[in-house]
Formats: structure tokens, sequence, C-alpha cells
């Protein structure tokens, strides 16, 4: 915790950092097939996009480290998850699978984010706990603590764990979130994203502070600096977070440093903002690499094993991808369908 900007490199000490955090394991791996997952996903996403057969694509990609090394500290279909539009990983992390988020990338009538209505990367799953958000950025934020002040207010342990760039940080519904928030105590974890961008808009830009992290003494509770590309490091910082939550403490925010290593959309043109050489660089020290070589190096990741995780991956995509493509799209007679209070 409280990774500085300067130092994130590859960890390259073999000491079991996991055991300390109370994960098996059990855990480290499926942390880690759920990474591969979820980039595999992507990937095929912007296959899709490319061939013309889904119009628009939005992407966790460099980010996958965050989004699980958080999420797992929460209870799938127990707490809340407030994901944003990068956030396959977090969905993935809930209990949604991967022809849920096919279905909803395809717009079919079987997406369970909204019946085929809302746009890519918009996730929700009522079963899980999965909070689908509004295009607007932030607006998921004041969603989050409303959640947790009602859990607070019938006496439930929920905690609401709520995603967002660090652009969202300079919008209003976040500085009233986090206000409402601080001043009650709400169970709330905030988990910031930091890409470095918002799309074409480098951070320095847009915050005169110099960490997002720092944004949280203006509201009275603790703000933490992670290396979001070490899983460990973020897991660490949100169980601490979540734990505190639940313990009637209060809110956390978590900065996670990171990087989108592609475009910011399927219609981005990052050769506008951003030299090739700062995303390789980037791309070596992402997240799925860091992750692996800390499991060879403690023996939980054999060849045998990696060889069986990619195939199951491959499988799964597969499955989701045709499965989505030759559901059926919604009936239009359903087109009001949640839009219009129905008559009873
Ligand atoms: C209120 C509002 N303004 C502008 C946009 C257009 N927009 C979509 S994503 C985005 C960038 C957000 O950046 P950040 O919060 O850092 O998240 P990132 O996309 O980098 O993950 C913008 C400006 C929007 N969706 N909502
Ligand atoms: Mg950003």
């Amino acid at each position: 915790m409280a990774t500085t900007d300067q130092d994130l490199t590859t960890a390259t000490s073999m000491e079991d950092r996991h055991t300390p955090l109370g994960l098996s394991e059990e855990d480290l791996k499926r942390m880690y097939y759920t990474m591969v997952l979820a980039r595999s996903l992507d990937e095929r996403m912007w296959i899709l996009n490319r061939q013309g057969k889904v119009a628009f694509v939005i992407s966790g990609q460099g980010q996958e480290g965050a989004q699980v090394g958080s999420a797992y500290a929460l209870r799938p279909d127990k707490d809340f998850f407030l994901p944003y539009y990068r956030d396959l990983t977090v969905a993935l992390t809930a209990g949604m699978t991967a022809r849920d988020l096919m279905l909803a990338l395809f717009a079919k009538a079987e997406d369970p984010a909204s019946g085929g209505r809302q746009m890519p990367g918009h996730y929700g799953h009522r079963a899980h706990n999965v909070v689908s958000g509004s295009s607007p950025i932030a607006t998921q934020i004041p969603h989050a603590v409303g959640i947790a002040m009602a859990a607070q207010i019938k006496g439930e342990d929920t905690v609401a764990a709520v995603y967002f760039g660090e652009a969202a940080t300079s919008k209003g519904d976040f500085h009233e979130g986090l206000n409402f928030a601080g001043v009650l105590k709400a169970p709330v974890v905030f988990i910031c994203e930091n890409n470095r961008y918002a799309i074409s808009v480098p951070e320095k830009k847009q915050m005169s502070v110099q960490n997002v992290a720092d944004r949280a003494l203006g509201y009275g509770f603790p703000g933490v600096i992670t290396d979001g590309n070490d899983v460990l490091d973020v897991y660490k910082a949100a169980k601490t977070a979540v734990d505190r939550a639940r313990a009637g403490e209060g809110p956390t925010l978590i900065e996670c440093k990171t990087y989108r290593i592609v475009p910011h959309s399927s219609d981005d043109d990052e050769s506008r903002y951003r030299q090739k050489v700062e995303v390789e660089e980037w791309k070596q020290k992402g997240p799925i690499e860091r992750m692996r070589q800390y499991l060879r190096g403690q023996g939980i990741l054999t060849e045998d094993l990696e060889k069986n995780i990619q195939a199951r991956v491959m499988e799964e995509v597969n499955d989701a991808t045709e499965y989505a493509d030759k559901a059926p799209y919604p009936e239009p007679d359903t087109l009001t369908k949640h839009v219009f209070a129905e008559r009873s």
C-alpha cells in the first residue's frame, strides 16, 4: 500500500504476500482466471466490433488487476457493486458470466442488464447486486452512497463499492457523494481506477492535486494510494476498507494507479494524444503479467495449469460469443418495457 507513482515496477521478491492477507492458493487461481477471462472476452469484443457485428466496445484492458483485487474483497450476492463501463472484471467477480456480458454487447433480449436496451459496458444484474449505471460519468457515486445509507438505516451489514475513473472525481456527483458519506459514516468504498486519461485529456489537465486519494482529506476519511497493477496491493487496501465500512467506521477512497492499454473506445483514435512507446511501457508492467510472475514464483502456476486456463478461457469466450450471436433480439412490441410504468 501507499505505493508512489514512481515505483510501479515489477515485484521481484518471491516472498509469500498472499497468506498474510488471508488469501489461499485457490483464491489466487480464481483471481487470475477471472483476469485472463476478462482480457480474452475484451479482445474478442474488439474483433466483433471490427467485423461489424457489434456497434460499440469500451474496454477494461490493463485495469483488470485493480478490478479483481478490489471486487474480491466484497461478498458476492450480499454486498453491492456499482461498476463503471470499464469494469468487465468487476462484473465477472460479482458473479456475472461471459454469456451475460456478450448478451449485453449484442443487445439481445436475454441480456440481464437491460434486456438489450443499455449501451455496452453498462453492467447490471439484479440477483448479483450489480447496479446498472447511467452514461453521464460519476452518477453512480451518489447512488452507491444512497444504497449504503439504506443499509445503515435498516441495520444491515451490507457494503457498497462504487467504481469510477479519475476524471469522474472532478464532477459534482463525486464531491456530493463523498461529503454525505463522510458525514453519515456510510458503509461505502470509493474505488478510483486512475488510468491517467479522460479520453484524450491527461490527468494533470483536469485536477491540480497530485493524487485522487488526496481528495478524501476534504471529507474526513482515509484516502489510500495503491499500485493498481498489483492485485495483492489493491486487495489489501480494499479488504481494510470493506472491513472498516462493515464495522461502522465509515468510507474509504482507494486510488488504483493504473493505465488503459487500448483506445478509450472502439471509436477513439489514441494516436492523437499519446505515444505508442508510453502504451508499450505500461503493457510491460500490466496486471496479468505481474500476477503470472508472482504465481510462478510461488510455484502455484505451472505450465500445465497455464495451458489449462488458456484452453478453458477460450472455450468460455467461444461459447459466450456463439450463444449471444444466436440469441433473439427483443420483440419490437416490448420497446417501452422498463421505460413507462405498466398498468396493473
Ligand atoms: C457528464 C459527462 N461528460 C462527458 C462524458 C463523455 N465521457 C465519457 S467517458 C469520459 C472520460 C471519463 O474519464 P475517466 O473518469 O478518467 O474514466 P476513463 O474513461 O478514463 O476510465 C467522458 C468525458 C460523459 N459520459 N458524461
Ligand atoms: Mg481516466
